[in-house]
């Protein structure tokens, strides 16, 4: 975090930004330009989801080529879990809803999650 500075700002109607004998608010002089939280998506891994869904999912969502998706995919299924792709709150959020919808109009039982990073 970064100092920035401020202009004092007060009601005693005189010119100027000095302190006058009203009282007084600070105000931020400088636009607060605040970094979006960023949340990555997650697939997990089953027993049943065919190793070329989830590379099909990986190539339409997340724009993966063949070889990251692949890669991506051979990840989870060997550690459990893994990323797919890191976004910010509302993008992640309608990936995993994505993600869910088409696995579940395929009748696979992929999981997909977002979490906090
Ligand atoms: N384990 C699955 C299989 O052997 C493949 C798979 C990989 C499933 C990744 C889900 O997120 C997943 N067919």
């Amino acid at each position: 975090m970064t100092a920035l500075p401020f202009l004092m700002q007060d009601d005693d109607g005189a010119e100027g930004n000095t302190p006058g004998r009203g009282t007084s608010v600070i105000t931020r002089t400088k636009p607060k330009a605040k970094r979006p939280s960023l949340y990555r998506v997650l697939l997990l891994n089953d027993d049943y989801t065919p190793m070329e869904f989830v590379i099909h999912i990986l190539e339409r969502f997340f724009q993966k080529d063949r070889e990251a998706a692949t890669r991506i995919m051979l990840h989870v299924h060997n550690h459990g879990v893994g990323e797919c792709g890191v976004f910010t709150y509302e993008v992640a959020e309608t990936k995993v809803s994505q993600v869910m919808e088409f696995s579940r109009q395929h009748q696979h039982p992929l999981q997909c999650v977002m979490e906090k990073k």
